[in-house]
């Protein structure tokens, strides 16, 4: 059973340290105790004090809400908990109601051969709130037009959308400056343009690139390409038998010659939290770049550029219920100025005669062409509704739902979990025992049950774990326990068949 308890404050500047007294106040089990505070984005702030994970029984859970409900009683502040996904009212508010979000979600309201579809291939790609989806519309029934370039109200508007969603972006991350976040089309095309620019630019032969075993294809080929070209070395963090990266061994690999650092945040097939700052900061002194393949982690974790000190963060906005093709490069002000742009075209010139061209200030530098204006702002739209839903309170409640999953799963006779890493978010990797990966994941399409089930563009990593595929549920704040149910029925099944 989930212990979180939260407190959702209704805006951002509540006075915290009256907050941590009443909770101090608190005659809580003895279980619990005040956590962090974790001021969101935009309206939310919210205030965790539960035993993450831990196994306190549902009794303990509503004898702390309780407690909390009469110590806020005269503040606003709503203490809410997760508990399976009933929906939590206080002051006659609906809290964290998974089913009021899922009435969000249009295309989750289906039938897949016959069954209620069920959505579990969201480190895929996520779906898209109607808020995301009216925002797109709106922009093409009014305000269409390119930008940047003509004098008329329309191209105005779509200008201020675009700009305004990257500004969206900047806060959502914490970057200094909405110059910092260039737009692109997703993570694999923002990790080649590094690879393309700062990697031609300074990486000579001989130079060391170090990379993780837990990484997506996405962010081993760019690199594979770039060290092939410029005659550098590729080395290779190893893993252990959790599906974690062994830091000794990448301190090991570091030195004067590691010129780049890159890694996912996130891995996508175990799920692993890599312990990004640290290792951000190990690259660090050896004068070493580093690029952060934010793909798995933008959805499920907070992320602030400035206190990674990553030099590049990558991210895709489909993973994040924004549309297809639009993704963020944010990149490190300095190193910017200094790389050179990645294509030539209209949109990111000052001058141009045949002899020469001299090139707009960054991001404009970087975004050649007429850009995916409409789906710029979907991204905007959705990272409001990601912060309105508050990226605290996803990160846990998926935590829950991860834990609850593997911990279902695990005991179906036949089931293997693929790694046990510690620190982990949204995926849970198994096979069934003598049932090929493929044919499960058509069994499951048969119960409405949609989930990846193969080499999930990470070979290395599943083939450092000993497996070639996995099937692999992945869990987005939409999901209920009651899905995760019918999944592990469904694999019980399965399993007795194999
Ligand atoms: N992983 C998955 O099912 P694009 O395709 O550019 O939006 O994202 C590429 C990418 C990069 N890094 C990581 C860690 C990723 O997980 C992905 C995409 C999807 O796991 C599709 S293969």
């Amino acid at each position: 059973m989930p212990s979180n308890l939260f407190l959702h404050l209704p805006d951002g500047d509540a006075d915290l340290s009256s907050v941590y007294e009443s909770l101090q106040r608190l005659q809580a089990p003895p279980s619990y105790g005040v956590g962090d505070v974790f001021p969101e984005a935009g309206e939310l702030a919210g205030l965790f004090f539960g035993d993450s994970g831990g196994d306190d029984t549902p009794a303990e859970t509503s004898l702390l809400r309780t407690a909390a409900e009469q110590e806020f009683a005269d503040t606003g502040y709503s203490p809410y908990s997760f508990l399976r996904d009933q929906p939590i009212t206080y002051g006659g508010r609906e809290t964290f109601d998974v089913q009021a979000i899922r009435r969000d979600f249009p295309i989750l309201h289906q039938k897949v051969n016959g069954k209620d579809l069920i959505w579990f291939d969201n480190a895929a790609t996520t779906q898209k709130p109607k808020q995301v989806i009216d925002a797109i519309r709106r922009y093409y029934e009014s305000d269409n037009s390119n930008i940047h370039r003509a004098a008329h109200t329309l191209a105005a508007r779509s200008t201020d959308g675009y700009e305004g969603a990257r500004e969206k972006v900047r806060r959502f991350i914490n970057a200094p400056s909405a110059e910092d976040v260039i737009f692109v089309r997703g993570t694999t095309e923002g990790i080649n343009l590094v690879a393309q620019t700062y990697g031609r630019k300074f990486i000579q032969s001989g130079d060391e690139i170090i990379l993780s075993t837990l990484d997506h294809h996405a962010n081993i080929v760019p690199w594979q390409q770039l060290a092939k070209e410029r005659g550098a070395k590729l080395l290779v963090i190893p893993v252990n038998d959790r599906g974690e990266v062994i830091l000794e061994a990448y301190e090991s690999l570091l030195s004067p010659r590691t010129k780049v650092v890159s890694f996912a945040q996130v891995n996508n097939t175990f799920g692993t939290v890599l312990p990004a700052k640290t290792m951000v900061a190990m690259a660090r002194r050896y004068g070493a770049r580093v690029l952060i393949d934010g793909a798995q982690s933008i959805p499920h974790t907070p992320v602030d550029v400035q206190e990674l000190d990553a030099d590049f963060f990558v991210f895709s906005g489909h993973k994040i219920y924004a549309p297809n093709g639009i993704g963020v490069v944010y990149g490190k002000k300095e190193l910017l100025e200094l790389i050179p742009p990645w294509q030539g075209g209209g949109n990111m010139i000052r001058d141009v005669t045949f002899e020469e061209t001299t090139f707009s200030a960054p991001p404009h530098k970087f975004e050649a062409g007429t850009p995916n204006v409409a789906d710029a702002i979907g991204l905007g739209a959705a990272l409001d509704y990601v912060s309105r839903t508050g990226v605290r309170c996803i990160e846990k409640y998926e935590h829950y739902l991860t834990e609850y999953a593997r911990e279902a799963l695990g005991r179906v006779d036949g089931v293997r979990l693929v790694g046990n890493p510690r620190e982990r978010v949204s995926v849970v990797s198994f096979i069934i025992q003598g049932m090929p990966v493929p044919e499960v994941g058509s069994l499951l399409d048969k119960e409405g049950i949609a989930l990846r089930a193969g080499h999930h563009c990470a070979q290395p990593a599943l083939r450092a774990l000993g497996v070639e595929a996995t099937v692999r549920p992945s869990f987005s704040f939409y999901n209920t326990t009651d899905e995760i149910d019918r999944l592990v029925e469904a694999v019980r099944r399965i399993a007795a068949r194999g």
